[in-house]
């Protein structure tokens, strides 16, 4: 589809390093299309509960991560298909991403 909302521009190298440095544990991946986190859980249901909570979040924001997940961990994965690469889109989901972890 085409770009619907202003978010949906990619992000110059530049910008794109400026917000990863308030988003610690994301990192671009080799082909710089998109960005990912590992995130560690003591058991399964935990795991399973934050998968949950980010396809609670990805359904508000519509914008969804692919995911990888076993017993105590989860890789999360956003790009965003529209502009074939990152934009604001993928860091504003990081971010709620990291916001559902805090305590
Ligand atoms: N998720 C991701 N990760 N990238 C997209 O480009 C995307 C999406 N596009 N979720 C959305 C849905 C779009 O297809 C619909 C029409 O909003």
């Amino acid at each position: 589809c085409t770009p619907r909302k202003s978010k949906e521009h990619a992000l110059d190298a530049a910008k794109l390093k400026e917000l990863l440095a308030v988003l610690p544990g994301w990192k671009v991946t080799d082909d710089g299309k998109a960005i990912v986190k590992d995130f560690k859980f003591p058991d399964f249901h935990h795991t399973l509960g934050f998968i949950n909570a980010v396809g609670f979040m990805a359904n508000q924001e519509d914008h969804h991560p692919d995911l990888e997940a076993g017993y105590g961990h989860c890789q999360l994965l956003w790009s965003t298909h529209d502009v074939g690469g990152l934009s604001m889109n993928d860091i504003i989901c990081a971010a709620r991403v990291d916001v559902l972890l805090e305590r």
